[in-house]
């Protein structure tokens, strides 16, 4: 039974050696995410202050230059990734090409790479809607001490040694497995220390929420409309409640810890879907079956697809793994 108030760095100390790749890299990987959190949080939680320290591409009252947050934050996490020189690579939603990371250094024997979201969800930002960062965690496939490629941020979900997200919600929350189970830790902003707060997390097998956008109902396949028909008939324990944040790590750590489902289709206006396999989909995938929840495009596990480029689109259905289930049998009806 984990203890809670278990600070975050005491649990990757007591777990490390239950990771199968107890080099301890993956320890300090997962400290610098923790740094890099923290320092966005500030940003984020100071957001609300536009008026005072200016929109993005304004200067603020000290006269320097307010970055978008979607900027700073992307810029925050690399920073921190590449000070405690651990990764040979990273892919960032923010960034058009990958970032080898001393690539020339012959002795540069780190293996990991990670992809990151830097801040999901960032039009919520203006509204005070919470938000999230997402991250991605490989083992390169490369040989170590030569520059990072392609092939080691294609690879498949299946391949992730650990993913993760942080929530900047009401409280700020880091959420992350890296293949043993989902944890929770809760920022305490007074000291700056994250607390286990949510030991083990699980979906439900079975909810009550669906999260779509509605709005583009009309555009949607016939199997997802049958779906959406379905959750909102007077039947059984239906019709559920529709609860869309606009924000997916918002909408995904709701439905874990109440039960429920994500849904974001493709559809006649975006024909792979909006979300991105390798930084959104992949990593909320590896926490979904961690948490014993299911993640689909509809037809095919997400972490089983073949990656072909590094910011590739895929139709994503995740939450509850007998409400997925369902929705993947209104998909092969509908075929
Ligand atoms: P729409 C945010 O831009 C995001 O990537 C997810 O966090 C969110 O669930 C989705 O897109 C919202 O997209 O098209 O419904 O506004």
């Amino acid at each position: 039974m984990l203890r809670k108030n278990k600070t975050l760095g005491e649990f990757i100390i007591e777990n490390q050696t239950s990771f199968k790749y107890t080099s301890g890299e993956l320890s300090r990987l997962i400290n610098s995410i923790r740094l890099a959190a923290k320092v966005v949080n500030h940003e984020v939680n100071k957001a609300g202050l536009v008026d005072i320290i200016g929109a993005a591409g304004d200067t603020n009252i000290q006269g320097e230059d307010q970055q978008k947050l979607d900027v700073y934050a992307n810029e925050k996490f690399i920073q921190t990734l590449k000070n405690r020189n651990i990764v040979c690579g990273i892919a960032s939603e923010e960034e058009d090409s990958f970032i080898s990371i001393n690539s020339q250094d012959k002795n540069n024997q780190n293996k990991y790479v990670v992809l990151i979201d830097p801040l999901d969800g960032s039009s919520n930002i203006d509204v005070n809607v919470s938000v999230g960062s997402i991250f991605s965690i490989y083992r390169r496939v490369s040989p170590v001490g030569t520059p990072v490629t392609l092939e080691d941020f294609l690879q498949k979900g299946n391949q992730q040694v650990a993913a993760g997200y942080i929530v900047y919600g009401t409280s700020t929350m880091l959420v992350y497995t890296t293949g043993d189970g989902v944890n929770g830790f809760t920022l305490n902003p007074a000291i700056g220390t994250f607390y286990l707060s949510h030991p083990n997390m699980e979906f439900p097998q079975d909810g009550h929420i669906y999260s779509v956008n509605e709005g583009n109902y009309i555009h949607f396949p016939k199997g997802i409309k049958d779906y959406i028909k379905y959750c909102q008939m007077e039947e059984e324990d239906r019709p559920y409640t529709s609860r869309y944040i606009g924000s997916l790590v918002s909408d995904f750590h709701r439905n874990m810890i109440k039960g429920g489902i994500y849904l974001y289709p493709k559809s006649s206006k975006t024909s792979d879907g909006k979300l991105r396999l390798l930084y959104e989909c992949n990593p909320m995938a590896f926490l979904a079956e961690q948490a014993k929840g299911k993640a689909s495009d509809g037809f095919t596990r997400i972490m089983d697809i073949e990656p072909t480029e590094l910011h590739q689109r895929v139709p994503f259905i995740c939450g509850s793994k007998n409400m997925v289930e369902k929705a993947e049998e209104f998909m092969r009806n509908a075929q």
